[in-house]
């Protein structure tokens, strides 16, 4: 044998073990799934992801690992929409509403005082309306795999207590990045300043806005209480988050692992909605403990806003097609009458 022939042999082999190594290494190696989010680990959004991923390691004998990532530190949502998009992540949970700008159908959800409690929530989200809205989201290049609940969202300033709509002139009120909410809030008075929720602690610190709409859990967990003195229960919207998967990771999956991260992604969403509202019932009085003012929109009030939003109605109809907004007011009707 030449001195070259067995040099080749061996280059040849030490390739073939090598590749079969990886091969093996690849089988041995459990899927590693960055799942980003918004809030922080303490949050119910946190407690809802940690379950979300010891289901995954449950359901996939180990082979499928899931790290979630809290408190925005792969970017805010619109960043990590976008890395689901190109394939740099994995999943992420976010609110719906910083997905409007990527789905249009997804603004059905900023209606304000669409939904009035959390039975029509679950039954619309969890039914063919809301699977619909969900579906459109595989032609930009994510799949949603389960709503969870942020939830009805409240007010809260470092001004003055709100107790009348004209209260709400002049105040500068952190939005969501959306044109609903950034058109709804203008309508009611507010100087309506749209930014990511990643900025908005230091935001209100500083002063750069003087107030911010989240749930009850959001103002406790992100501690708002610390830099906001007054509260109202406005209840104004229905606020979801939605499990997403990104397209072009999803389409390398097995049929049976993509079952495993719907499977976790349900269970997750059981959890997290009996656990947001366990939290949230107890809110009122742990934020009046840390020393918030809180006052409740009255109903003639709240109704004086609705009048005042049609417009919001109209603007949201006309985004999403009449299509969906007739059906999704007839699955309300619906869903109102089983009760
Ligand atoms: C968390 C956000 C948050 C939302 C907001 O990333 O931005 O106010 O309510 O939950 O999605």
């Amino acid at each position: 044998m030449t001195f070259l022939r067995r040099t080749l042999i061996a280059v040849a082999s030490a390739a073939v073990l090598s590749a079969s190594f990886s091969a093996l290494a690849q089988d041995i190696k459990p899927r590693l799934i960055r799942f980003g989010y918004g809030l922080n680990e303490q949050s119910n959004q946190g407690r809802a992801a940690k379950v979300f991923a010891d289901e995954v390691a449950r359901l996939s004998g180990g082979k499928m690992k899931v790290r979630a990532i809290g408190a925005a530190a792969l970017g805010p949502d619109n960043q990590m929409q976008q890395a689901l998009i190109g394939g740099a992540q994995e999943m992420m949970v976010g609110s719906t509403a910083t997905l409007v700008g990527i789905s249009k159908e997804m603004a059905l959800w900023d209606t304000p005082f669409l939904i009035s409690n959390t039975k029509e929530a679950d039954a619309l989200l969890d039914g063919p309306i809301g699977d619909r809205i969900r579906d459109k989201l595989q032609d930009k290049g994510l799949v949603g795999l389960a709503y969870w609940e942020n939830g009805f969202r409240n007010l809260t300033n470092s001004k003055r207590a709100i107790t009348k709509m004209e209260d709400m002139n002049g105040i500068k009120l952190r939005v969501m990045q959306n044109n609903v909410f950034l058109t709804s809030f203008q309508t009611l008075g507010a100087n309506a300043i749209p930014m990511a929720f990643s900025e908005l602690f230091s935001a209100l610190e500083t002063k750069t806005v003087d107030g911010q709409e989240n749930p009850f859990n959001t103002i406790l967990s992100s501690k708002f209480y610390e830099v906001q003195k007054y509260m109202t229960v406005t209840n104004h919207v229905y606020s979801p988050w939605i499990v997403t998967v990104s397209k072009k990771y999803w389409d390398q999956l097995s049929k049976d692992e993509q079952k495993v991260l719907s499977d976790a992604a349900k269970t997750s969403r059981d959890f997290e909605r009996k656990d947001t509202r366990a939290e949230a019932s107890k809110a009122m009085a742990d934020l009046k403990a840390k020393g918030m003012q809180i006052n409740e929109l009255s109903p003639a009030e709240a109704a004086r806003m609705r009048d005042k939003l049609t417009k919001v109605y109209a603007m949201v109809a006309a985004d999403v097609g009449m299509e969906l907004w007739n059906d999704a007011q007839k699955e309300l009707v619906k869903i109102r009458a089983s009760k």
